[in-house]
């Protein structure tokens, strides 16, 4: 039998009395203008926010923190602000793909990124995460291309990366199944003995929502993995709003301060602010990988654009809340960081958004010739292993088809190709 060993002393995030249950973070797209009033709104609203790990501000400047202490080098900044460049590109690319008839439906992630590149690059390689159906940055973090996730959203496609090689499960639309899938792998890696080194040790990251944290699976997990010590890591990405209803249908104290009645650590970070959130997921995965799992954080960002492209945010929220948003954008505080610093050169940031164009024009080629899969490829990659029954509805289905006496029907049948061997 297994042993489990119950941690003997977990080193718990500051703790400090509850002061409210607003809960706020930054802004995104920086062009349009703002009044006096709405920055001074957007720059208090994350200065105030109850417990709020911050290690840079909305103002660009580096902000020390008790607890979390980040020293990193210009060149590991650079390249977590490219990382958030580029994916808001394939995000922006891949919104204007849905416009124009080539993708079914899209998740925006935009506004997202410092939460999301910030938790990815946190991983270790041996580390699994679980998403839900927004995490295109941490997709991005684990080496799964955006091309992949587009043949999700075209619909040609259930996802076609590996869960085991990327660390990557597949995104999860049942709202929030993950976190009981999460739970289970991380019981079963301290069933496996995969815990325990800094180094070498396993950890699970499960990404979901505010909205998520009203369904019982939420509970469920965090009972299961509290008790069991499994080493995951619940992170919340409170984004605000679960599509019309906001956070404030869900809770009345701060989501991070649940984890407290479960007895596990709850810690809460500005998810607009990627070396804050870089930090304070390095320290709970580190906390899982040694033993001392589960810890919640929850990530203060916003959903800038709609839930996805079928949703219309105006019919439900004010400007008003968006603009003061804007100001405290995760993208643009990095920027100013680097230039006033001197950390970055103009030619980086040229070099950059030739990147970017390049990256967006690569999408937009990709969709555009992406071939539609035959009908039969729902039967492909259900099992790791050859199922007969499988075999005989998939030989069934194909000769229902032929069947027809429609010869372009036939035809399609018989050339389908698997869409994965073709590119
Ligand atoms: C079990 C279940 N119920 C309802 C839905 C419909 N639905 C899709 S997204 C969503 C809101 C989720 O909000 P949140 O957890 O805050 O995540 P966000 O979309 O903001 O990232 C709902 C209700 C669903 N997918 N699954
Ligand atoms: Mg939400």
């Amino acid at each position: 039998m297994p042993s489990y060993r119950t941690p003997s002393s977990r080193s718990r995030p500051p703790t400090r009395p509850p002061v409210g249950r607003s809960i706020v973070g930054t802004a995104m797209e920086t062009e349009g203008h703002h009044t006096p009033q709405q920055v001074i709104a957007g720059l208090r609203a994350t200065s105030e926010g109850e417990n709020l790990v911050q290690l840079l501000n909305p103002e660009g400047q580096r902000v020390s923190h008790p607890q979390f202490h980040l020293e990193i080098p210009p060149a590991e900044l650079q390249s977590l602000y490219r990382d958030m460049v580029l994916v808001r590109r394939a995000d922006r690319e891949a919104k204007a793909l849905q416009r124009q008839g080539e993708l079914g439906l899209w998740a925006p992630l935009l506004g997202q990124e410092a939460a999301q590149i910030g938790a990815g690059r946190a991983m270790a390689p041996q580390d699994m995460a679980f998403p839900s159906y927004r995490e295109h940055g941490v997709a991005w973090c684990r080496g799964v291309d955006p091309t992949e996730l587009f043949g999700i959203f075209r619909g040609i496609d259930h996802g076609s990366w590996d869960p085991l090689s990327t660390g990557f499960q597949l995104y999860t639309i049942v709202i929030p199944n993950q976190c009981l899938h999460a739970t289970g792998y991380a019981m079963g890696q301290r069933l496996d003995g995969k815990i325990g080194d800094a180094e070498h040790g396993e950890a699970t990251i499960c990404f979901f929502g505010d909205g998520a944290t009203s369904q019982g699976d939420v509970h469920e997990s965090f009972v299961w993995a509290t008790v069991y010590d499994a080493p995951v890591v619940f992170f919340c990405q409170n984004n605000q709003w679960a599509i019309s209803a906001s956070v404030d249908r869900q809770t009345r104290v701060p989501l991070y301060r649940r984890a407290c009645g479960y007895g596990f650590p709850g810690i809460r970070v500005d998810g607009n602010d990627v070396l804050a959130t870089l930090a304070v997921t390095r320290w709970a995965l580190q906390e899982c990988r040694t033993g001392n799992g589960p810890v919640l954080i929850e990530a203060c960002t916003y959903r800038m654009d709609a839930h996805t492209t079928s949703d219309d945010p105006t019919r439900y929220r004010l400007a008003d809340e968006v603009e003061e948003w804007k100001l405290k954008d995760p993208l643009e505080r990095v920027r100013v960081h680097l230039v006033r610093e001197g950390l970055a050169s103009p030619e980086f940031f040229d070099g950059l958004a030739a990147e970017a164009d390049e990256l967006a024009l690569r999408l937009r080629n990709y969709c555009l010739s992406m071939p539609a899969p035959g009908p039969e490829r729902i039967f492909s990659h259900v099992y790791a292993e050859p199922s007969p029954p499988l075999e005989a509805a998939r030989a069934d289905y194909l000769a229902y088809l032929a069947s027809f006496t429609d010869a372009a029907s036939a035809t399609d049948a018989a050339s389908v190709t698997d869409v994965r061997s073709a590119h």
